[in-house]
């Protein structure tokens, strides 16, 4: 039986997607056999409610260097991290010498903001980063001690997409108590366990995200290291997130927003075995469905293509048995992608051009969490004829 990170009750499983390789495992061609698996199946604390994976990846085989994500990719996600930025400079940056420090900043896409701005900074970010200050090196209680030591006390300490990778989270608490000022802020968002709900979008569980957050889950674990969940605020972005605003114990009042989603989240039994039982259901649901319905179009001639080559198609395409056979290829702007095969599946990668040349019939989108603004930058595809298949929240030709 697994045992919870944050407070080590036991964990429930209730779901099972089986034997799965790294999302991030890309492969050169003619090499497939040879691929790490795990047991990919997540559950729920029994004592404070944490949604996380069950098995931890053995350290060999995280992938440390080179991680194949820029953030700045997408011009909405471009422009909600500039709007992040602004809203810490005109918040909580406003004393003296602020300081603010980001846990995987990624490309720097938020951090920039922060220091066109003359505000100092640093990131921690083990895969580096060009622009911004970058500490090589990831967050943990040593490496925050040590910046402590060396800069002085940080005002914010912010996280997108990245504590809900961080397995051994009490580092991160550990950190952030060595680093804020007393009234500093920890701040992070990440995907919200009711959205993930609402759409069924199962895809958004794979290794690198150990915990599935809930505003209840959240708060159990800020007073377990010493903290309060002073704000919760609902972003629409990678297919709905809560930013949570954490600070010392007693040193905030939180809003009635904390309050509101708390109630919410009760009223509804987010995590009750009812509801996990039901999305379990409806994640079968799409895995009758997809496929079924790449099948059919196939058998009637139709081309498929796969648009983004995304961490999340990694859960979709195996748990779903999603081959060339069904999707010939993938196309994504990311370079280091390009002439890969996706893990597990074996589908190919390929720059943005094979998309136009020329166009499918139907595209799958993996990358549905960017779907508005994929849909408006491909509008010829749509001129040409070209339909999108979606399976978030179901499978569905739009
Ligand atoms: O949570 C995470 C997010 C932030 O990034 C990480 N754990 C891993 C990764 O997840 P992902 O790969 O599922 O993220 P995205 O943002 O859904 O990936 C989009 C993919 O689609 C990228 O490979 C880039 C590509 N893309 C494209 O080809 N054309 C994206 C856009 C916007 C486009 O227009
Ligand atoms: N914040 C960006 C990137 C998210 S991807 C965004 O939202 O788009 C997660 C990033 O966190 C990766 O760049 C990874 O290298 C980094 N990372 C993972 N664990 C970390 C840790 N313990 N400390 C610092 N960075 C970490
Ligand atoms: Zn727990």
């Amino acid at each position: 039986m697994s045992l919870c990170r944050v407070c080590h009750a036991s964990v429930r499983e209730f779901f099972d997607f089986g034997q799965h390789p790294l999302s991030s495992a890309f492969t050169v061609p003619g090499r497939t056999t040879d691929e790490f698996r795990y047991r990919l199946a997540i559950g729920v604390c029994v004592s404070c409610s944490m949604v996380q994976l069950l098995e931890d990846i053995p350290p060999e085989h995280e992938v440390h260097e080179g991680y194949p994500y820029h953030s700045s990719n997408s011009t909405v996600m471009r422009a909600h991290f500039e709007e992040t930025a602004r809203g810490f400079l005109s918040t909580e940056l406003t004393g003296p010498d602020p300081f603010m420090v980001e846990i995987g900043c990624n490309d720097g896409v938020t951090l920039r903001t922060v220091g066109d701005a003359g505000v100092r900074h640093l990131a921690f970010e083990p895969s580096g980063a060009g622009g911004v200050r970058v500490h090589r090196a990831f967050f943990d209680g040593a490496s925050a001690r040590a910046v402590r030591a060396a800069e002085g006390p940080a005002d914010v300490i912010y996280a997108a997409n990245t504590l809900c990778d961080i397995r051994d989270i009490g580092q991160v608490f550990e950190g952030a108590d060595a680093l804020l000022t007393p009234d500093g802020v920890l701040v992070f968002e990440d995907p919200y366990l009711g959205e993930i709900i609402d759409r069924t979008s199962f895809d958004q569980i794979y290794d690198e995200h150990v915990y599935f957050f809930t505003a209840r889950a959240v708060r159990a674990m800020a007073e377990h290291f010493g903290f309060e969940l002073a704000d919760v605020e609902h972003l629409p972005v990678h297919g709905g997130q809560i930013r949570y605003t954490l600070a010392r114990a007693g040193r905030r009042t939180p809003t009635a927003s904390v309050d509101e989603l708390l109630a919410g989240e009760r009223a509804r039994g987010l995590t009750d075995p009812a509801t996990l039982d039901g999305f379990a259901a409806a994640v079968r649901g799409i895995r009758e469905d997809l496929p079924a319905l790449l099948r059919k179009l196939g058998a009637e001639g139709h081309s498929i293509v796969g648009y983004g080559a995304t961490a999340k198609s990694s859960t979709v395409t195996n748990y779903c048995g999603i081959g060339p056979e069904l999707v010939p290829f993938v196309c994504d702007t990311t370079p280091s992608k390009h002439g890969r095969l996706m893990p597990g599946s074996g589908i190919p990668v390929r720059p943005p051009e094979a998309f136009s040349s020329p166009y499918p019939d139907y595209a799958l989108l993996f990358a549905w969490n960017h779907a508005e603004e994929i849909m408006a930058k491909e509008q010829a595809f749509r001129e040409a004829g070209g339909r999108w298949i979606l399976y978030v929240p179901d499978v569905r030709i739009v």
